[in-house]
């Protein structure tokens, strides 16, 4: 009955049609100690697609000793990098070659559009790559010139590392959050969202049948409350990070705290896009269009905030108005659906509450949002874009929504404008828009944000920092040669000559 135009390949059908998906743990498959198990459904079409084991607390104890175990005593940790490397180009080249299959595995569970999927899972294996061969090339004895002494700092693995992610990037974030992890030798427990297990747990079998040795890669499937938890409860992890909302990433960081254990955050965001009134007009608004409805906005380093120069404003707002409302809302797997679902009724929800939030604090409704139909996908939980418009104090224009919405507000100068993008607690990404570049790279240096975009947004680069500040996160971002270096442990040798 789905208006689907993409046929589901033998082995898709073949994976989702087991009874239950267990988590993996030292290299075996794991069903959770008291036999829970949750449904995940397809946000297309509503109905489920999975049975998922649902791990307890001591399902996810035995997921961190199997780590330990491996760490100590699989021979990874002590690998050559470039013997660690080779294995780890294995598993990005088994990734490259199942992307249909791992695309459409994650299109079924996150409700993403086959083309972003498939891109998403070749963003995997570029990013393993990235860190496999930056790994090569680490000092990994640095011998420093000290009057009198022989001193150098020698880098080693940590050690088991936990990882929390979310349901609206699941492979890719699993490929950006355990590559520099592994590269540098560590092993890894993953604990994706429960919304969207399916692609880290075909991963995990995949890395088996590849040759890294068990225990290097655990995933455990499960409710944020009892795995996640446990999980960031454990003392025996050595480094902890987390993607997900604010008010859980406070939780992880709480529990990290009283272990003393080591915790990155990447949180959620806010952006402000700053157009200024040199700009072509339909060329910014197309590209803000197409960043608002990518993965049905539900991407945290979205502009949401457009800050358009008031000699510009109506005519914007017609050009973005004209764009969103041609739009295809649609199921992922078809191949003219521009804009999928969101991930789940929940989300739905979300998104209608806080359109009405927004108007009944006194924002205008510019382009009406609100619940779309898709022919064949009665159940599915699909949303329209939408756009708001008014002063920045608004909830619409202050809290995260994740989804097709943004919301408009005129400037004046420059300075009106810098300031206005940085009146949020957020901080991960904003974009300013001008034909004047002096000018750009100015008010790009003003945003306090981690990421500054010039003439473009959700730009992302192999080697650039990617990571957010105040509320949007902490520990130093992710992507980069220092995401590789938190990875590695220092210690200082030092001997008297
Ligand atoms: O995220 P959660 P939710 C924002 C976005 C979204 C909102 C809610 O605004 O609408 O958060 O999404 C695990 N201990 N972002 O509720 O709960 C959970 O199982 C340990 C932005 O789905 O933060 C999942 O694996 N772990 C964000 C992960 O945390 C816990 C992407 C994220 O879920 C836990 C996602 C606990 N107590 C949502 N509770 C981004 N920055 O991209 C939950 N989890």
């Amino acid at each position: 009955t789905v208006s689907s135009s993409v046929d589901l390949l033998p082995e898709v059908k073949e994976f989702l049609s087991r009874d239950v998906h267990a988590g993996f743990v030292g290299g075996k498959s794991m069903t959770a100690s008291n036999g829970d198990t949750f449904d995940v459904l397809n946000p297309a079409t509503g109905e489920k697609i999975a049975t998922v084991a649902s791990l307890q607390p001591d399902d996810v104890a035995k997921a961190v000793d199997a780590a330990e175990e491996a760490f100590r005593n699989s021979g990874w940790a002590t690998l050559q990098p470039n013997e660690r490397g080779a294995l780890l180009h294995r598993l990005a080249d088994a990734v490259e070659a199942k992307k249909s299959i791992i695309g459409q595995i994650e299109a079924l569970d996150a409700g993403k559009i086959l083309g972003q999927a498939e891109g998403d899972v070749q963003n995997f294996a570029d990013t393993m790559r990235y860190f496999v061969d930056l790994a090569q090339h680490v000092n990994y004895r640095n011998v420093l010139a000290v009057k009198g002494h022989e001193a150098w700092v020698a880098r080693h693995p940590w050690g088991p590392c936990g990882f929390i992610i979310p349901w609206n990037f699941p492979f890719l974030l699993a490929g950006w959050n355990l590559s520099p992890a592994l590269a540098a030798g560590n092993t890894t427990i993953l604990k994706p969202a429960e919304d969207t297990p399916l692609s880290s747990l075909y991963l995990a079998e995949l890395a088996k049948e590849v040759g890294i040795p068990d225990g290097v890669i655990n995933v455990i499937p499960g409710y944020g409350h009892i795995a996640g938890a446990a999980l960031t409860d454990n003392p025996k992890l050595k480094r902890m990070s987390f993607t997900g909302s604010p008010e859980v990433g406070r939780l992880v960081a709480e529990a990290c705290g009283r272990n003393l254990t080591p915790v990155k955050c990447e949180l959620g965001g806010k952006g402000a896009a700053v157009v200024f009134d040199d700009v072509d007009v339909a060329d910014t608004a197309e590209k803000l269009v197409n960043a608002i409805t990518f993965h049905t906005g539900q991407v945290c380093c979205d502009a949401t905030r457009w800050l358009i120069n008031k000699n510009i404003y109506d005519e914007f707002v017609d050009e973005c108005v004209t764009r969103l409302k041609s739009v295809q809302v649609g199921n992922p797997l078809d191949e003219n659906a521009q804009m999928g679902p969101v991930v789940s009724a929940k989300q739905k929800e979300r998104v209608l509450s806080y359109l009405e939030k927004g108007v009944s604090g006194g924002a205008k409704m510019v382009l009406e949002g609100g619940a779309a139909e898709v022919a064949g996908c009665d159940s599915g939980f699909y949303v329209k874009p939408a756009l708001l418009a008014g002063t920045l104090d608004n909830i619409a224009a202050r809290e995260e929504i994740f989804g097709p919405v943004a919301y408009l507000a005129p400037f004046e100068s420059e300075e009106e404008a810098v300031q206005m993008a940085n009146s949020t607690d957020y901080g991960l990404a904003n974009s300013v828009w001008s034909a004047d570049l002096n000018r750009c790279a100015r008010v790009a240096e003003a945003f306090q944000s981690g990421n500054g975009w010039i003439n473009a947004h959700n730009v992302f680069a192999h080697g650039v920092p990617y990571g957010g500040v105040n509320k949007s996160g902490m520990g130093g971002g992710v992507l980069s040669p220092e995401t590789l270096n938190d990875y590695l442990r220092p210690i200082s040798i030092v001997r008297p000559l």
